[in-house]
This record gives C-alpha cells, structure tokens and sequence, in this order.
C-alpha cells in the first residue's frame, strides 16, 4: 500500500495511493458509511501505532462522482470516518503537487460533505473553501460533571462542533492534559444531555477558543478530534464552523480576514463570503510539507501488523 506523509501546520495526513479496499461506487458520504461499517480494521491499521502516529488522519483516495472534480477523499482518523477535513485537504493538494497530478491554480475535490475547491498557491500554500458552514445553536448550556455549566455553540464545518469562547481553561501547551480531559468530558456530556446538530447528529470535535499570544493573531484554539486526541494545526473544519459563528454575531464581514492559532502555534488566514443558504463560505489558508513516500507492509508474521490496539 502506497502512501505520501504530510503534515499541516503540524497536524499530518497519510494520503492512501492504493491498496485499499474497493468501496463501490455511488455518492462518497455512501461509500464513507461503507468504509466505516466495513472496513474499520482497515482503517486503523493504516493510522494506529506503531506504522502510524495519535494524530495522524488518513485519506484515502476514491473516484468523484463529480467529474470536474481532480479526485474523491474520504478522510478518517483512527477512531472515525471524517466528513471533511481542513489540514488533510491543504495536504492532500501539497500531496497531488508533489505526484504531478495537479499545478498551481484551482482545482475540485469531492468529499463525503461535498465539493470543496482548492487554490494551490506554491508547493505548500493552499486555500480551501470548504463547503457552505452553519451555527445551528447558540449559547447552548451543557452540565459537564466536575467542572459545572459550560456554555457554547454548535456549528457545522463539515463535521460537528461545539465551540466555547472563552475557554474556561487557558489555552496553553504546558496545559494538554487538562485541555484534552475538559473537552472529552463536555463532548460526552453533549451526547447525554441529547445537544446535537440539527437532526440530532453527534457532536465529534470540541473547541476551546482563547486570547493569542502574539496580539496581532485573533484567536488561540484547542481542538478535540474524536479518536480523543487533539488537532496540532487550528482545524479546517473548526475554522469553518467559527467564521459561521462570528457571522451570525456580526463579529466579522465578509472578506475580512482574521488568523488563527493553533495549540502548538501553527496558524490558518481565515475569511468567508455568505452562503446560498444562511450560512458562510468558509476560506482557509494554510501550509504543509511532505515528509515521508512509503509503502506500507501488514507482515503475516507480524502479531502488530493492524496496529496496537488494547
Ligand atoms: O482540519 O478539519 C480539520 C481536521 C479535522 C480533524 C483533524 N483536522
């Protein structure tokens, strides 16, 4: 199995080139559930330690149905198929750059929540406007035991979020642990207390939004992925789901751009334009470097060959 390593403002994606299971045919959000219901030692196995890495995100490269579209993605990480993903699509064009298969310019690619468009700026730099992003619910109270009420948002960026501005803990890397179990524990209080997307649909990320360090940035974020493990770069679809918070307050224009931080220090340009229904179209601007081309081999003999799994 072929595979390119990237890494997004420090966050990396393993794009899947072949050898991966054949998924069918048919829209992408059916061959992700596919990929999910079927596949899921698959999956892990590409991405769980020791081949892989806690926070790595797969993406694995199917045919669009969408036939302007340069290829299909379904994104996971170890513990969930994903229905978009921001850092793994700044990788994923840096990964077809770097195989040929696309130049500088705008492309499409097809994900489970739709197409979004990509500008390869250089080798490294892209944008992504990702697909329309909504904030369903606001100022929503969730009781999180230990650490009592926490109020927040919920929006959509391509997957669920709830996002908490301020964050009741500082936003600072000596303070992971306690970042890591705040969000587990408001997430699972999410899914007791039945707050959810619009249908319902579970909350999978959380985000604790801070003050930056550096005054010229607007916000420091921590993002809660759902295999538990947090987003080393600001998070696409977290940007996304936040522009369509700060929209719906008024708090940014259309166009205005404002930068993002991540926990670890990297940095996203973020901006939108309005949506065709209420919501934002979200643009991020970010960097990422291959690192590694390799091809990936599950030993009969190895007794760790689908990762180490307790
Ligand atoms: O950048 O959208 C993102 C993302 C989701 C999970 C990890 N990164």
């Amino acid at each position: 199995m072929h595979v390119i390593d990237s890494h997004t403002g420090g966050e990396p994606t393993r794009v899947i080139l072949d050898g991966a299971p054949d998924l069918g045919t048919g829209p992408l959000a059916d061959r992700a559930r596919r990929l999910e219901s079927d596949h899921r030692e698959f999956y892990r196995s590409v991405l769980l330690e020791p081949r892989g890495q806690p926070a790595m995100v797969g993406a694995l490269l199917v045919e669009p149905v969408d036939p302007t579209c340069v290829t299909g993605v379904i994104y996971f990480d170890v513990d969930a198929v994903l229905g978009m993903c921001g850092h793994g699509t700044i990788g994923l064009a840096v990964t077809l750059a770097h195989l040929g298969r696309i130049d500088v310019g705008e492309h499409r690619i097809e994900t489970p929540a739709g197409v979004v468009a990509v500008t390869l700026h250089d080798e490294n730099t892209v944008t992504v406007r990702n697909i329309e992003s909504r904030r369903v619910h606001s100022d929503v109270t969730i009781s999180v035991p230990g650490h009592g009420e926490i109020v927040g948002d919920v929006a959509y960026g391509g997957n669920w979020f709830f996002i908490v501005d301020p964050s009741p803990i500082p936003v600072t890397s000596d303070r992971i642990r306690a970042l890591t179990d705040l969000t587990v524990a408001i997430r699972k209080a999410s899914i007791a207390q039945g707050i959810g997307g619009e249908k319902g649909e579970l909350i999978d990320h959380v985000i604790l939004q801070d003050t930056p360090i550096d005054p010229d940035l607007h916000s420091r974020n921590f993002v809660l992925c759902p295999d538990d493990n947090y987003d080393r770069s600001p998070c696409g679809t977290g940007c996304s789901a936040l522009l369509a918070c700060m929209a719906a307050d008024g708090a940014l224009v259309p166009g205005e751009e404002i930068v993002q931080q991540s926990i670890i220090g990297s940095t996203y340009r973020l901006s939108y334009q309005p949506g065709h229904e209420g919501g934002v179209i979200p643009s991020i601007t970010g960097q990422a470097h291959i690192m590694a081309q390799a091809n990936l081999i599950f030993a009969a003999a190895d007794s760790f060959r689908n990762g180490i799994q307790l």
